[in-house]
């Protein structure tokens, strides 16, 4: 089978297709050529160039690709050519099987007009509104009157939030109209228009469906997919909190029949809004989706598998009887973005060290490993962290505790946007709306650089120390970072400590050993001096008394002689390097 996608997808695919004892073939672009997929792969073609559109959506190269490799399918995952009906027709004109939706089902829900009269004749609901195109901006008066404000009025061949307008008074529906019509011709070449009531704080609910050429078509629970900005979404989870079971019940049976309606066959997607215990239809995705592993957690169901089995065409696995729906999964998309500020920049660049959190319940699906890079030519996902657990909030505290554990030295990512989120108490009390991460949670001060890990990184040094403890003597063993340890080293005459693994900026040279310039080896307090302007002093003597840390260091004289210079009292802070003593 060939993968003619690339990053996380295809590697779940890859993983999918070794379970299987599938052959797996990737293909991959010139930046992708030492990419996860393609050292997973059994087999892998290059398709040369480095955009997208030159390389993973290059038809002619893929299909060049099919005919050498001699692959008897094509996974496309999602994006890309997933939803393309010339793709998949001109595979399976080669006689190759494409493992998705037949094409005509993925053209009657390609745009939302077809796919909103689809699911009205198969008697399920959209947001109240009109199935005609908008001639004028009364119409939307009149529908406002009519319904109530606020309405939106919406590009029927629009995509992805783009062409929707709301209007919340009749004086605005003429400009809103207008703008509406322009944003869609630019965008999508075409320019008609409709109007819904519009909900103001509604949830997006979606509901996985699969089905068979045997006529079996079944529903596997819904997702909330609330948490999202700007329609790319944050953290998905299953089941959707505070979600009664007759509404499940009702909007699997809905999302059946709309997809029994289109002919459908293999995985997709049946979304809705949720709002006020009513749902409404919104659009059908024809594709394997990125958040699918929340649904395989909570059924114990291959997706994946069973998208080969149903596309060779063999029966599904199971029946709708035979699914049940355990504990809670929750899914946070690992993004090269940088969340600061809520700006949510893409941040792309190389991953020095990448360490995914393990344990009970926790999935790590990534496309990346420590040493690749994440290119500004594709998409941005690292990685899906999933966990599972019996109910909501200790998947939520299972979530916080992996986020907590992650270990990614690279580009900053949208890791501290979920942790902000999954630690919210609206999140928690899952009374969040579509709405509720642009409009109320609060990212000021959130940033998308973890810590440096650079400070794990010095190399530590064992130092014998004899400490009394309530008059008691112990021979204490102490592991002190090296570079903390510099003069004190000097003083005590064991030997210099190792070199720091990564350098980092010192404020001047250090006084070397046995100079009689006396420098603190780090930042603290001087608790005690033992010696004034004008004594003589021996090697190794102990100077004065630095706390530091919650310790107390004892500071030695590094050379036998007259002190010449003292530059601190008790009770002076004093930085790392500082030189307080001098010994001629
Ligand atoms: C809506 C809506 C409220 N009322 N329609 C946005 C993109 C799209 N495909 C449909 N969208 C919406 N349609 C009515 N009548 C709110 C949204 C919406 C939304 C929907 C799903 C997921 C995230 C969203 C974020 C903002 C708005």
């Amino acid at each position: 089978m060939l993968i003619a996608n690339r990053g996380e997808i295809a590697v779940r695919v890859i993983r999918a297709c070794k379970e299987l004892g599938v052959t797996s073939v990737a293909v991959y672009s010139d930046l992708d050529r030492d990419s996860l997929h393609v050292r997973l792969a059994d087999e892998a073609y290059a398709l040369g160039g480095t955009t997208a559109a030159e390389s993973y959506l290059n038809t002619e190269a893929i299909l060049d690709v099919i005919r050498q490799s001699g692959a008897e399918a094509v996974h496309p995952g999602y994006g890309f050519f997933s939803e393309n009906t010339d793709f998949a027709r001109a595979i399976t004109e080669m006689g190759v099987t494409f493992i998705g939706p037949p094409p005509e089902a993925i053209e009657v829900m390609g745009d939302k007009v077809s796919s909103r009269i689809a699911a009205q004749e198969a008697g399920v609901q959209g947001v109240p509104g009109t199935t005609e195109f908008l001639s004028s901006g009364d119409e939307v008066v009149a529908f406002g009157e009519e319904f109530g404000w606020p309405v939106a009025i919406k590009a029927a061949y629009g995509g992805g939030g783009r062409g929707m307008r709301v209007v919340h008074a009749a004086d605005e529906a003429h400009a809103a109209l207008e703008s509406a019509q322009s944003e869609a011709l630019k965008g999508f070449g075409r320019d008609e228009c409709y109007v819904e009531r519009y909900l103001t704080w509604p949830r997006h609910v979606e509901m996985q469906v699969i089905a068979d050429t045997h006529g079996n078509t079944v529903w596997i629970g819904e997702r909330d997919c609330s948490a999202q900005r700007r329609h790319q979404k944050l953290v998905e989870e299953s089941p959707a909190p505070n979600f009664p079971d007759e509404i499940r019940q009702a909007m699997g049976q809905a999302a059946v029949q709309v997809a029994e309606a289109c002919g459908y066959v293999n995985a997709g997607t049946v979304e809705f809004l949720y709002q006020e215990g009513e749902f409404y239809f919104l659009e059908m995705n024809t594709r394997l989706q990125v958040e699918h592993p929340v649904t395989e957690m909570v059924s114990g169901i291959d997706l994946v598998a069973e998208q080969l089995r149903v596309a060779s065409g063999e029966p599904l696995s199971f029946s709708q009887a035979d699914i049940s729906l355990r504990g809670h999964s929750i899914e946070v998309r690992v993004n090269a973005e940088d969340p600061a500020e809520g700006k949510f920049l893409p941040s792309p660049g190389p991953i020095a060290t990448l360490v995914p959190p393990q344990g009970n319940g926790v999935r790590w699906d990534g496309g990346y490993d420590s040493g690749d890079e994440v290119s500004q030519y594709y998409d941005n996902l690292i990685g899906k962290l999933v966990v599972w657990a019996h109910d909501r909030d200790t998947a939520i505290a299972r979530m916080l505790r992996c986020l907590d554990e992650f270990v990614l030295d690279g580009p900053p990512t949208t890791i501290p946007a979920a942790e902000a989120i999954l630690a919210h108490d609206d999140f928690k009390a899952g009374e969040h709306s579509t709405k509720w991460v642009e409009d109320t949670l609060d990212l000021t001060g959130v940033r998308g650089t973890p810590a440096p890990a650079g400070d794990d990184e010095v190399e530590k040094v064992e130092r014998s120390v004899d400490v009394e403890v309530n008059g008691k003597r112990f021979a204490v063993k102490l592991f002190v970072p090296a570079d903390q340890i510099a003069v004190a080293a000097a003083g005590g005459g064991k030997g210099l400590p190792k070199a720091r693994k990564r350098s980092k900026g010192t404020s001047g040279a250090a006084p070397t050993a046995g100079s009689g310039r006396i420098a603190v080896p780090m930042q603290g307090t001087v608790v005690k001096v033992n010696v004034a302007v004008g004594d003589e002093v021996t090697e190794g003597q102990v100077l004065c008394v630095l706390e530091a840390m919650k310790m107390e260091n004892n500071i030695a004289a590094d050379k036998a002689g007259t002190i010449t210079e003292i530059n601190v009292e008790e009770g002076a802070s004093v930085g790392s390097g500082d030189v307080i003593i001098v010994i001629e």
